[in-house]
């Protein structure tokens, strides 16, 4: 429950308050604001204005005030002269949830609102007051005095070290008749830390590290694992969100099969740089404290690595590569899906034998297909368009070559129709490897 007694100080609007005004204005004390831990506590440490009147107070002289005989002021007044004022922002600071080691800090201020200036006697915390809250040493430096429309501003830091409520006030003596003890309330709450974001990963296979920098060969797969994100006592880790943040030109692959899992996997589809992150959340709804990042990077290859991409949803473009003894379309010298990882060059060698690394059949690729030691010849990279699967999208495709792991060919090829044919290019294998362009569409397979 809320203390019932309202406070009786003066208060000023803000600047964001276009109608404000100089006349001030009384602020009750169920003005708004959130915060845990008020209760019965709270009232115990208030002090009620001198005057205990509840009235709005003119901004003019009061003829009929009495000067406060505790004050360190100057003799009183002559009642024609105008009396003291001083106004407050805020009669209250709702500081909310603190995580416990935060600190959080909000600022009060004061302002002297009549022709002639107010002593600001004492500033300090009411003697309930938790030691979560502070207030900077020196304000407690008595006797200061505020001109006409001049401010002091009093920052209010919450530190909570226990998970608990917190309640206290600052209290403000000052020589305005009507506002001798100002009082603002003070309420907070401190609460355990966030979530934790943990991220690792490793390659499918690999009896190396769980690490948060993978080393793969493309057309791996990275397994992720956040299982090892923390949640604060008494809290759980109820929901991981991953994010591919970074990643090269051509990379279609997403997270499987989900990437709201703790443990999802990705398919490293093109070789280059991958970003990802991972956050969590806990079963009080609350975000975690950090964002967790894995980076992948894949190995250099060497030889040959050919990809294309495609546009269409749901189609299926197969990508070929052709030894110069071969024709396209046919075993064992053409490399494509029908015949993904045929034996060339020295039989019982897999070095020197391409292979479909990724078959994709359901739209976009990349498809990709790679040979680690070429022989000194000439291949033929080629991209059949095997079936649209009723797909009404144009399809335009891109093809990219890698030699020796850099990437020395990319071209944004045609739109093709179902059962076309694109002769994309030459590769001459030798000391200084090159493409050469075709870039030539057939109706079929030539
Ligand atoms: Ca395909
Ligand atoms: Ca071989
Ligand atoms: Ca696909």
């Amino acid at each position: 429950m809320r203390p019932a007694a309202p406070l009786c100080i003066t208060v000023f609007c803000l600047a964001i308050a276009p109608a404000c005004t100089d006349t001030p204005r009384y602020a009750s004390a169920d003005s708004s604001g959130g915060g845990v831990g008020r209760g019965a506590d709270a009232s115990t440490d208030r002090v009620s204005d001198a005057s205990g009147s509840g009235d709005v107070r003119p901004n003019d002289a009061a003829p009929d005030r009495v000067p406060d005989a505790a004050a360190d002021t100057p003799p009183p007044p002559d009642v024609s002269d105008p009396a003291p004022c001083v106004a407050i922002s805020e009669t209250e600071i709702a500081f909310g949830d603190v995580a416990l080691g935060a600190t959080v800090s909000r600022t009060l201020t004061l302002r002297s609102c009549a022709e002639i200036p107010v002593q600001i006697q004492a500033i300090s915390l009411g003697r309930d007051t938790s030691p979560a809250f502070t207030i900077e040493p020196s304000l407690e430096r008595p006797g200061r005095t505020l001109g006409p429309g001049s401010t002091l501003d009093i920052e209010v830091r919450f530190a909570p070290g226990t998970e608990a409520g917190h309640v206290g006030a600052v209290l403000i003596a000052t020589s305005d008749p009507d506002s001798t003890t100002l009082q603002v309330s003070l309420y907070g709450a401190g609460r355990t830390g966030c979530a934790e974001a943990v991220a690792v990963a490793r390659a499918r296979g690999s009896d190396g590290p769980w690490t948060t920098e993978v080393q793969a060969p493309t057309a791996s797969t990275i397994e992720l694992d956040a299982s090892r994100s923390t949640a604060p006592p008494g809290t759980m880790i109820v929901d991981y969100s991953w994010a591919i943040v970074q990643r090269p030109a051509g990379s279609n692959g997403s997270l499987m099969p989900s990437n709201r899992l703790a443990t999802p996997a990705l398919l490293i589809d093109t070789p280059g740089r991958y970003t990802l992150e991972l956050t969590v959340r806990d079963s009080r709804g609350q975000p975690g404290c950090n964002t967790a990042r894995i980076t992948i990077v894949t190995t250099v290859e060497p030889g040959i690595q050919i990809q294309v991409n495609w546009t269409s949803d749901g189609a299926d473009v197969d990508l070929h590569f052709l030894h110069p003894r071969g024709r396209w379309d046919a075993s064992p010298h053409d490399c494509y899906w029908l015949n993904p990882s045929p034996n060339w060059a020295v039989l019982d060698s897999a070095d020197d034998d391409p292979s479909l690394d990724i078959d994709d059949v359901d739209g976009f690729g990349p498809e990709r297909i790679s040979l680690r030691q070429p022989e000194p010849l000439m291949y033929s990279v080629g991209a059949h368009y095997f079936s649209d699967h009723n797909s009404e999208e144009p399809n335009a495709l891109t093809a990219r070559i890698w030699l020796n792991g850099s990437l020395t060919f990319v071209s944004e090829g045609p739109i093709v129709a179902q059962g076309q044919f694109w002769d994309i290019a030459r590769i001459e294998w030798g000391p200084e490897p090159r493409v050469i362009v075709i870039n030539r569409v057939y109706d079929d397979i030539p």
